[in-house]
């Protein structure tokens, strides 16, 4: 049964379950809703790097910290065309496109609209993360054909205001409305070992989990250590807890793809694969995150071989009402 009821505590009881219950509970219900040996596949490139207006205090690309990296304008259309075509080569089903910006600006939107449409076009699912959007930049974006839109909770209401100061939670939940009513599925998640407490992993699950609609793919962000960012010397986050979390999102959201984002490079296989069998089922695969290095690729098909993982086709997207959504 799909809820969208869940409480703080119901969720706090599945957390404090013995380990092997609830990983039993959540492979069960994985295998109602989802063939267990098939993961979805997608491919992230940075379409325009650093410099952003926004402080969020894990990030290598905002303007507030002194990080190593190298900003860039936005990526020449062919070249953001040429990376989609590889990543279909490789096996991606969905490509994501990320932008560093607070929030698209007008003149933007016929260069992102441009690139939904041709990626599109090579059969592939497509997916943009670009800050917040308008109402009305959520529609063109959907009549484009963009297929999902990712834009993270990140942490709980509370713990939210430690981490980012230039925006707030309902910021985030406002655009969150409006891809929603715009008819694109939602990509939403979060980041892990940002100094969180396990309430904030709850409060995080429960905001997602009581959405009136469930995203229809979860993020699970590990923390990715960035020299220069406040949240650089972080305590790392127990592999035990990040599995648990994994798997109450799994049980909280039954339909929902859960997906190893960023930080899988830093786990080993067993790692990886308890995480699989806690339901996870959709990662993000080459060299590159958006400027971070992802887990290798030799690797990874060695991991599928290894775990017998199939690779999901690109599913043929039909936009969607919100009234459809909760039908499904
Ligand atoms: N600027 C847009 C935004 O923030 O909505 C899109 C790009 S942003 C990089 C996408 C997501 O990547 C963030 O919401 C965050 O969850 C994740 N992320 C960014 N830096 C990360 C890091 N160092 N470790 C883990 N996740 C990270
Ligand atoms: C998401 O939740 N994780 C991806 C994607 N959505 C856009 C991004 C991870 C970024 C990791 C840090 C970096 O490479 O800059
Ligand atoms: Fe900007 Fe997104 Fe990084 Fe925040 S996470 S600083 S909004 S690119």
């Amino acid at each position: 049964m799909i809820r969208n009821d869940w409480s703080r505590s119901d969720i706090a009881a599945l957390f404090d379950l013995p380990f092997n219950d609830l990983l039993f509970r959540a492979q069960t219900v994985h295998r109602e809703h989802f063939d267990p040996n098939v993961v979805q596949v997608s491919t992230l490139l940075s379409i325009k790097t650093g410099n952003c207006p926004e402080d969020c205090g894990y990030c290598s690309q905002s303007g507030h910290h002194d990080t190593a990296l190298q900003a860039e304008k936005k990526l020449a259309v062919d070249k953001v065309l040429a990376a989609a075509a590889e990543a279909k080569a490789n096996g991606s089903s969905r490509f994501c496109m990320g932008a560093a910006w607070r929030n698209p600006h007008e003149r933007d939107m016929p260069y992102v609209l441009e690139l939904v449409k041709g990626v599109k076009a090579m059969g592939l699912e497509t997916c943009m993360t670009l800050g917040m959007l308008t109402a009305s930049q959520a529609e063109r974006l959907g009549d484009a054909g963009l297929d999902y839109y990712n834009h993270n909770l990140d942490t709980s209401r509370e713990h939210y205001p430690n981490v980012i100061s230039t925006r707030t939670y309902d910021d985030r939940l406002d655009t969150l409305e409006h891809v929603r009513a715009a008819g694109m599925k939602v990509c939403s998640g979060g980041i892990l070992g940002l100094g969180e407490k396990r309430e904030d992993r709850i409060g995080l699950l429960h905001e997602l989990s009581t959405l009136p609609i469930h995203p229809e793919s979860v993020p699970i962000n590990l923390l990715v250590p960035v020299a220069g960012t406040p949240l650089a010397e972080t305590p790392r986050l127990s592999v035990i807890e990040w599995v648990r979390t994994i798997a109450v999102a799994r049980i909280l959201m039954p339909k929902g793809y859960v997906r190893l984002s960023a930080g899988r490079e830093s786990l080993s296989d067993a790692e990886q694969a308890m995480a699989f069998f806690a339901g996870a089922n959709s990662l993000f695969y080459g060299e590159k995150l958006l400027t971070t290095p992802n887990a290798d690729t030799g690797r990874d098909e060695k991991l599928f071989d290894d775990l017998g993982l199939i690779r999901e086709a690109p599913k043929v997207s039909v936009k969607m009402t919100a009234v459809d959504a909760m039908a499904v």
